[in-house]
């Protein structure tokens, strides 16, 4: 008797986990989140030299586990570590990303997002130099940020290119995220940078997330 009431609800178990992965499976192609609690699956180096690359728990911004980068580069990038994503850019897209530098040894320490048209959207902690937009890429910079304290900023994918470029394709979509240390003046010194709380999704007007 027992077995024959377990069949149904096996059943009833499996149809639920489909049609649960099938839900999440949607979510997952309009947004995407790092918090890099179980790992750095999926990201990849670019550019630079980057030693020992791992999450570790000493330094976090949410939860228990935060990605650490320490790099010497070459080529402009200190480091760079790449995460291809494939989501449309919608007015309501937004960004969400936390990043924490030791010292501010290499120029720039934050973020880049690459769009399908082959445009570029950098957003960082400036240490020194200047940096303007240009045909290809903006530029959102953070001034006079200390060290040893998060950082986290939530903008507007959208309007930001919007603002940049003067219009956004209506099938533009982002094709990756990097973590990136900058160093266009080729210091060549060691930066070490902190990541956490990545997220990129589509809000709607109530601040909810799809
Ligand atoms: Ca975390």
């Amino acid at each position: 008797m027992k077995y024959l009431v377990m069949i149904p609800i096996v059943m009833f178990i499996l149809i639920l986990s489909n049609f649960i992965s099938g839900v999440s499976g949607s979510v997952v192609r309009n947004s995407f989140t790092e918090d890099f609690e179980t790992g750095y699956d999926g990201w990849e180096r670019t550019d630079g030299k980057i030693f020992f690359p791992r999450t570790q728990r000493f330094i976090t911004y949410e939860g228990d586990y935060a990605f650490r980068m320490t790099s010497r580069g070459a080529q402009g990038y200190s480091g760079r570590i790449e995460h291809q994503i494939d989501i449309p850019l919608m007015p309501n897209t937004t960004f969400e990303f936390a990043y924490y530098f030791l010292w501010k040894r290499v120029s720039y320490v934050g973020y880049q997002i690459e769009f399908s048209d082959g445009k570029i959207g950098d957003y960082f902690s400036l240490f020194y130099g200047m940096f303007v937009n240009i045909s290809v890429a903006y530029i959102v910079q953070y001034k006079v940020e200390a060290s040893r304290a998060w950082h986290f900023h939530h903008v507007n994918l959208y309007d930001d290119y919007r603002n940049a470029f003067g219009s956004v394709p209506s099938d533009l979509r982002i094709t990756s995220v990097s973590l990136i240390a900058g160093d266009p003046y080729f210091t060549q010194k060691f930066q070490t940078s902190y990541f956490d709380s990545i997220k990129i999704t589509q809000e709607n007007q109530r601040g909810d997330e799809l």
